[in-house]
């Protein structure tokens, strides 16, 4: 797929990533953006995404991203990126619904290739990745390799996750080429954390459990401990990885309070030897082997990890 093809006699165009979006989401919606801004000025584009964090708010664009109820329009052409199903847009899949055609790139392996034309490489570091393959490399401003860069960073855990190939590091080594800061976006974006975060982390690493023979580690956030430490959902990024590097752990599991009775479940595991992405799409969500998430209804979250844990189990 080349996206200068796509673009051919288009009047509009939105794109859209998955609900709380992360790094990869935030950089490939940004990446397409300021691409087509740039080459393709007669062309009236949108970002559509619910508020991002604002670590991300250095990249270009990122003050210019409206949400969903902003927003009155049919597109002739609709950019689903880094989302792995329409549900998963949030409130922008009326937009998906609408839109004359649709395109989704993306790298999740719970992908159904739901759009008009599917560009889903469930191998690729990132959606960012992909993002770079079908842009034009000679066009990329530095501007646009930052948020190529970023997803990249963060999808890869700094190119340490085993998503990360040689095709990895060879874009990278290109977008450093283009001369970002990338020391400056790895600290800022990735490794920085506010004192609140920290503390969280602690709580969360203090109330942690082993599960079979420790090889499971599991940990719960509820919303009272969110207020007591004056934090917010987006705020808990990185205490599941945290988890994972355990030693002799395989898989971690995080649960964090949503509303009343409702909890967020981010899972991550090391080897071969489980698929996560088959236990959240059992639970209706999606990911990757390595890393997936899902919702859960209950009281009692350590009841929630029980049930988990015994999915796992089956696969051990
Ligand atoms: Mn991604």
């Amino acid at each position: 797929m080349r996206l200068d093809e796509e673009l051919q006699g288009i009047g509009s165009v939105g794109i859209a990533g998955h609900i709380r979006p992360d790094g990869d989401c935030v950089g490939s919606c940004l990446s397409v953006y300021n691409y087509i801004t740039t080459y393709f000025p007669q062309i009236d584009v949108d970002v559509i995404l619910e508020p991002i964090p604002t670590i991300f708010h250095f990249l270009q664009g990122a003050h210019e991203i409206k949400e969903a109820h902003e927003v009155k329009k049919n597109y002739d052409l609709f950019l689903v990126l880094d989302c792995g199903d329409a549900n998963r847009l949030g409130d922008a899949v009326a937009f998906f619904e609408n839109a004359k055609r649709t395109i989704c790139i993306d790298h999740h392996v719970s992908n159904q290739s739901f759009a008009d034309k599917n560009h889903i490489v469930s191998s690729a570091s990132s959606t960012c990745e992909l993002v770079y393959g079908v842009l034009d490399a000679d066009k990329i401003t530095k501007e646009i390799a930052e948020c190529i860069y970023t997803g990249m960073v963060h999808d890869t855990g700094v190119f340490q996750y085993s998503c990360t190939a040689k095709s990895t590091m060879e874009i990278a080594g290109v977008l450093m080429e283009k001369g970002i800061d990338y020391p400056s976006i790895i600290d800022k974006t990735f490794y920085e954390k506010t004192y609140a975060q920290n503390r969280i982390l602690g709580q969360a690493l203090l109330k942690s459990r082993l599960y079979e023979e420790a090889k499971c580690i599991a940990t719960v956030i509820t919303q009272e401990e969110m207020a007591e430490f004056g934090v917010l959902p987006k705020h808990l990024d990185g205490i599941v990885n945290q988890l994972r590097v355990t030693k002799d752990v395989e898989v971690a599991i995080f649960l964090y309070g949503l509303e009343e009775g409702s909890y967020k479940v981010s899972t991550r595991c090391k080897g071969d030897v489980v698929d996560l992405s088959k236990i959240a799409v059992k639970y209706h969500g999606g990911g990757h082997k390595k890393a997936a998430g899902f919702t859960m209804e209950g009281n009692n979250p350590w009841e929630l990890v029980d049930r988990i844990v015994s999915d796992v189990k089956e696969q051990l």
